[in-house]
């Protein structure tokens, strides 16, 4: 069985590109794969962000990630801190790293253009910490969002760049692509991701979020003038976003969500939306209710620590001695 590993970094509320791009792919696999999904804890620190806030994100992470379907019997579920091999290979491999390709990422620098962020060491390193925790594992495939892919590429070529002078010491993993909401937009501004640390409340659904609000969100979302339902991205940003919102929630391809709504107004397609949206996460939040307080998410952790910590020492521990850092 193939291996396959992912996580999300709750630095903020979970919200639906979460669920479309990360979440729901991992519930789909979960069958076929040999999955392990972890909570980048970690990665959380490297912009500022309050004790008591990250501590709810991290419950609230692995919450929805059981009451989105995630089964711990079938996919392996940890918090990155508890298997300290990740921060110990990241440092390994942040000196096979060049800082040429470190200030190539898109969203490190993203995070600079904003001059509000104050720009943390971890910060610009977050790529070479990733890189190490999918190496630890030999992955074949990653399943990421689009925004993701470019840290993917970057962690096939410290792979290579170290089996070709260690010898076969990884494999050199690919990452996989929704087809359907790689990219799920804001709706009050289709032209940028909707994104955790954005704060931007009108353009982001997060999976807390109560229906009315819901519905309330999506009514205002962002469209054009043009009246007609297509999916144009460049022309129809708002639109499209929406399209691909419906179409990833019910497992349909763009060409049929289109056709669909074609000839509809505006109006009643946005309700249609926010009817598949409030269905989609009402049961969800049902269940993450039902477990939010209750001391099985910790069980499930530890139980997914204790799965990996083995494996991850031994990949360190081989790692370690093929670079020089042990004794013979
Ligand atoms: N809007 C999105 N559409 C589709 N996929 C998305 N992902 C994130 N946003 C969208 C995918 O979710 C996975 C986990 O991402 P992450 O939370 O670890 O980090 P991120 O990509 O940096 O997400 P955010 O929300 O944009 O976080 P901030 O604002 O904190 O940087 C990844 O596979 C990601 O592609």
């Amino acid at each position: 069985m193939k291996t396959m590993i992912s996580g999300i970094k709750p630095s903020g509320q979970l919200h639906l590109g979460s669920y479309i791009g990360a979440i729901r792919e991992f519930v789909k696999y979960q069958q076929d794969y040999h999955i392990l999904i972890f909570i980048a804890n970690l990665h959380c620190i490297t912009l500022p962000i309050e004790q008591e806030e990250l501590r709810e994100n991290l419950r609230d992470c692995i919450a929805f990630y059981l009451a989105c379907g995630l089964d711990p019997e079938q996919a392996t579920l940890f918090l990155q801190s508890d298997v300290k091999a990740h921060a110990q290979l990241g440092w390994i491999l942040n000196c096979f790293t060049y800082t040429g390709e470190l200030n190539r990422m898109t969203q490190y620098k993203d995070k600079v253009k904003d001059k509000n962020n104050l720009i943390t060491g971890g910060l610009y390193t977050y790529p070479t910490l990733m890189a190490a925790d999918i190496l630890l594992y030999d992955a074949d495939y990653v399943p990421v969002g689009e925004d993701q892919k470019q840290h993917v590429e970057l962690t096939r070529d410290i792979a290579q760049r170290m089996n070709n002078r260690f010898g076969e010491l990884f494999k050199v993993p690919d990452p996989l692509i929704p087809k359907v909401g790689a990219r799920i937009m804001s709706l009050s501004n289709p032209e940028k991701k909707m994104s955790k640390s954005e704060h931007d409340l009108k353009g982001t659904i997060y999976l807390k979020d109560d229906p009315a609000s819901i519905r309330k969100k999506i009514m205002s979302a962002k469209t054009d003038t043009l009246g007609a339902v297509h999916y144009d991205p460049e022309n129809q940003p708002g639109i499209s976003n929406l399209l691909t919102i419906y179409a990833a929630l019910a497992d349909k391809s763009l060409k049929e969500t289109e056709e669909q709504f074609s000839g509809m107004q505006y109006g009643e397609f946005k309700k249609q939306v926010a009817d598949c949206v409030v269905s989609t996460l009402e049961p969800i939040q049902k269940r993450y209710d039902a477990i939010i307080h209750s001391s099985y998410l910790h069980d499930v952790l530890q139980h997914g620590a204790q799965k990996v910590n083995q494996r991850a020492l031994d990949k360190l521990n081989r790692v370690q001695s093929a670079v020089g850092l042990a004794l013979e």
